[in-house]
Parts: C-alpha cells; structure tokens; sequence
C-alpha cells in the first residue's frame, strides 16, 4: 500500500495528503507514512552537515546552530500532539456558500497525530534571551513558495513560544523527521493551527509584532461570513492561532445505507488550545436528544481522543449528530453557517452525517 492510493485527498504538486478517515482511527500514534502532508512549495533538499538553524530579532545573544549543538545544548523532550490543517472539515462549508477556489477541499482528512522529540523551543529562546520588548516569536522555513519568493513563514506570541511543550522537531514517532514533515528541523506548536508549525524551519527572529511573511499576514486570516472574496479587506481579518475544541464522526459514513437495529458510531474529538475533552456526545435524531459516548482512552492534552457510541435505528433517513466540550468550557457551535467564512478555516460546527437504514 503507498501513501498515493491509501491518500483520500491527493495533490501531486505541490505534494498534500490527507490519509483515508478509516485508517486515521485505527491507531491514536498515526504512522508516519499514514500522516496527513500539507506543502505550499516543493519539498526542500537539505544537507545536514551545512543546516544552520539562526536565532536573530530582539534578543541579547543572537545564535547560529548546527544539528549538533541543538541536540548537544538542549535536552530532548518528547510529546504526543495531534496537529491539524485550519482547512480540516473544509468540505462541509463548500456546501453551505462556495470557498475561495485556491484553497485544497480538506474532508475529515487534514489531521494526524505523531510522538515529536526535538529541543524545547523555549530552552533555545532562553538561551538567545529575548529582550524586553519581544511579544512575538517568528519562524521562516527553508522551502521557496513561488508566489512570494521566500519560504513558508508564520509566527505564534511569546507566551506560547515558552510554553514547555513547543519543540524545535528532530524526531517523528522515534524516526528522524522525513523530508516530507520538515528534515532536519521543524516547529511543533500543540493546539495551534498546522500552519504554525513550520517545516524545514532556518531562521527564527524574536519580534515585537506577528510575522508579515504571507502565510500570517494575508492568508490563515479568520473573517466573518459577512465578508467575500470579493468584499475582502486583507488588512482587516484574524489572525488564526489557537485551535477551538472539535468533534467528527469516522464510521459510518455520509449517504451509507445501513441495516436497521443496533448502530456504533465511532469517530475523533479535538480539545481546544491546552484543553483536554471532557465530554462526547451523540444525538441519532438530528440533534433532539444526545447521549454520552464513551471515550476508547483517558483524555490527554494536545492530542485527540477516540469515542465510541451506539443507537438503535429504526429504519429509514437519520442524521447522526456529534459534539463536544472541553475543560476549558467551550463547546462547538451547532451550525455550519456561523461558523462558514469564504476561506473554509477552522470548521468546527456540530458534525452532521446523514444516513439511511433499510427495513
Ligand atoms: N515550511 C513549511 N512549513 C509548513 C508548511 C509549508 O508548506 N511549508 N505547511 C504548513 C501547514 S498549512 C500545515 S497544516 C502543516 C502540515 O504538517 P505536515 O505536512 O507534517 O502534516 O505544516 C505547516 N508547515
Ligand atoms: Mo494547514
């Protein structure tokens, strides 16, 4: 089995996979070869022996590392941590107004989750000494984008950069990092959009103002559904970060035809930003009434968890309904329309998935 035939969503070039939902749930680790890829640009070739990482901006010791010294200077840290494309669930907001035509139509496929090891990002900031004024910390990856000739770049406050679990990514599930997500180097940010997390990242400058390579000042910009590709302001819009809590059903599928009886549903609730789930629940009446669903694992942060439940269907058309809370007390929105904006960002609506049970 390759990648290429196994892939729900599959560009060529430049190369984007989105794993098929099955194989998604199988394992909470998703292999490697299984992972979701999200590439802007070709896939960078890049020698270790002359890889540089460059700590620079508004910091007291600026740094010029090789692989080496990251690994020599700064102790390992691993951590278990989903990461998730801000275009995950774009699909289901195609349905609602068309998205902007350039944006790759992401089904419940833009997420995986991989054991990272890697210095802590903030071991290495330390190291540098951010001064006073630093409030952001930004990342330049070492692929060219056409469009903006430089590389894929975005940056994430401070307070996040300090964060214990933010890493500096040698390692992908106990492996050196494929060239696919990132060799040598990438950024890890648990519990922010995908996008933050650069790839073959080469320079990191500590900044008083968010990064204005493309990828945070123009695209990753949240804007209300009231705004279009036409009516855009780009100088107006937010910023995408932090994640929100998410839910989605893998099993059964949207259309299936089902015998009538005893169904389990089973799928993937996403915490929000440094949150762990706290509830699942299921409704099979299109939102009427709910029950719990059970959780395969205890929660973790910054990682997803699998959920199960069971309804018993009479036959003929139901809508599965699925939601979920967090510790940090949010819940999901129940409509697709308040959350639908001409970019397809960040879907994170009640997921609705109609099915039909035979007499
Ligand atoms: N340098 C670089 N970093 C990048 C990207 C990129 O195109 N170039 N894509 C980003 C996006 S949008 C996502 S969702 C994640 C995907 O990581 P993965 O390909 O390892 O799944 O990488 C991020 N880091
Ligand atoms: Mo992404």
């Amino acid at each position: 089995m390759t990648h290429k035939t196994a892939a729900h969503t599959y560009i060529a070039d430049p190369l984007n996979l989105g794993a098929s939902p099955m194989l998604l749930r199988q394992t909470p680790i998703t292999p490697t070869d299984v992972f979701f890829v999200r590439n802007h640009a070709p896939i960078p070739d890049i020698n270790p022996d002359d890889y540089r990482l460059v700590i620079d901006g508004l910091v007291q010791r600026p740094l010029t590392l090789s692989l080496d010294e990251l690994r020599r200077r700064f102790p390992a840290h691993t951590v278990v941590a989903t990461l998730q494309c801000a275009g995950h669930r774009r699909r289901e907001l195609t349905e609602v107004q068309p998205i902007d035509a350039a944006e790759i139509v992401w089904d419940i496929d833009a997420v995986s989750t991989a054991v990272w090891s890697g210095a802590r990002l903030r071991d290495v900031l330390d190291a540098a000494g951010p001064r006073p004024q630093a409030a952001h910390v930004a990342f330049l990856g070492l692929d060219l984008v056409d469009k903006i000739q430089d590389g894929f770049g975005g940056s994430i406050p401070l307070d996040k950069a300090l964060d214990a679990d933010v890493l500096l990514a040698y390692e992908m599930n106990g492996a050196p990092l494929p060239p696919t997500h990132g060799y040598p180097l990438r950024v890890v940010v648990p519990g922010y959009i995908g996008a933050r997390s650069v790839k073959w990242v080469g320079r990191i400058t500590v900044q008083a103002t968010p990064s204005t390579n493309y990828y945070q000042a123009h695209a990753y910009k949240l804007f209300p559904p009231s705004v279009t590709g036409a009516t855009v302001n780009w100088e107006e819009g937010e910023m995408l970060g932090a994640l929100p809590v998410n839910s989605f059903i893998i099993t059964p599928r949207p259309g299936a035809r089902l015998p009538a009886g005893e169904l389990t549903v089973q799928g993937i609730a996403l915490p929000g930003d440094a949150a762990r789930i706290e509830r699942v629940e299921l409704s099979c009446d299109g939102g009427q009434t709910w029950r719990a669903a059970t959780l395969t694992a205890p929660p973790q942060q910054w990682a997803w968890c699998f959920w199960e439940a069971t309804c018993s269907l009479p036959p003929g058309r139901h809508e599965l309904v699925v939601r979920a809370a967090d510790s940090a007390g949010h819940t999901q929105p129940a409509s697709l329309r308040d959350v639908w904006n001409f970019k397809g960002y960040v879907n994170n609506a009640y997921h609705r998935v109609p099915v039909e049970c035979a007499g």
